[in-house]
């Protein structure tokens, strides 16, 4: 069977919001203020769109209502962890071209860190660990395999990379170089403790959480918000727990279908050749569009409804 059809264009034009940014997955518009025309400074539009990325390309077939579910994932997350650290969520009132996978949140003063906790060891950091014994300046036990789980869960930090670039993991000193003492300590507890909450929560679920990245901002009072988007697969590395089994590299609880029809012969496509993946056929798409809104409904007991 031949794909669904081609992406909507994006990113998209939205009347009454100016593009400040468009990333991989995600796009950042600025409210205009309708009295003067000009871009508002204080709030920003975070769009999601249904873009999904798979070895390192973004793939030109869409997931349909990726977005939304990422969306009211993180929205609910937001409400898990409202003890533990404020957000910046302003309000779900958004444009109904984009409504359910868009959010308007505070413009705050982004950390120039990305702040990565790991409760279980895989990827960059067994590579880093295979190398050094350690995982961003972080000692290790010795012999832990690739989905191991850690002692306690670790705070990683990487450098911010420029778009196509890969970040860079740093010392926990370096953060404090950059950040100052107190807001370090600040950042890497509430990673640390947004990974950990996320694991209790999800343990009950039959989810596991390998890894999360967080970005913190500071609002006009210099109180350290949680920005972006939280504990969703495409910020965190999720396992379904009845498959995890230590020493060997562990199925994405999201990404498994896509991954394992590009590497096969059904593909056509190599991924060292450089090329842009193929189109993916419709049932791999509606597959991948079920663990998506399976994830959701497990994590928070609500059923999807799409818009
Ligand atoms: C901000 N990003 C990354 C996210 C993209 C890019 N509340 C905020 N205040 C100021 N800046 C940001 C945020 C947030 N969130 C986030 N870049 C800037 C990013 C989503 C889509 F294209």
């Amino acid at each position: 069977m031949p794909s669904a059809s081609p992406p909507p264009p994006t990113p998209l034009h939205l009347p009454g919001y100016a593009l400040t940014y468009s990333g991989k997955v995600r796009d950042l518009y600025a409210p205009v203020d309708p009295a003067t025309g000009a871009a508002r400074d204080d709030q920003i539009l975070l769009v999601a769109s249904d873009r999904l990325s798979a070895f390192d390309f973004i793939l030109e077939t869409p997931i349909p209502d990726k977005g939304a579910v990422l969306t009211q994932l993180s929205l609910w997350w937001f409400e898990q962890l409202a003890d533990l650290v404020p957000n910046h969520v302003v309000s779900t009132d958004v444009p109904a071209a984009v409504a359910g996978r868009a959010i308007l949140v505070r413009r705050l003063e982004m950390l120039p860190v990305e702040c990565v906790a790991r409760a279980y060891l895989t990827g960059g950091g067994l590579r880093e660990y295979h190398a050094s014994g350690a995982v961003s300046g972080v000692a290790l036990p010795e012999g832990l395999r690739d989905g191991d789980r850690l002692p306690e869960p670790i705070f990683t930090a990487s450098t911010k990379a420029p778009v196509g670039e890969h970040d860079e993991p740093i010392p926990y000193a370096a953060v404090v170089d950059s950040l100052g003492a107190d807001l370090a300590a600040r950042a890497r507890d509430l990673t640390v403790g947004i990974l950990k909450r996320g694991n209790e929560i999800a343990a009950d679920r039959g989810i596991l959480i390998a890894d999360t990245k967080v970005e913190f901002g500071l609002d006009g009072a210099g109180e350290m918000v949680l920005a972006d988007e939280v504990l969703t697969p495409d910020s965190s590395r999720f396992w379904p727990a009845d498959q995890w089994e230590p020493g060997h590299p562990q199925p994405s609880f999201d990404k498994e279908y896509v991954r394992e029809w590009l590497t096969s012969p059904a593909s056509g496509w190599d991924k060292s050749s450089g090329q842009a993946p193929p189109p993916l056929p419709e049932e791999v798409v509606e597959r991948t569009r079920a663990k998506y809104v399976e994830a959701y409904e497990r994590l928070t007991g609500r059923t999807f409804v799409g818009i």
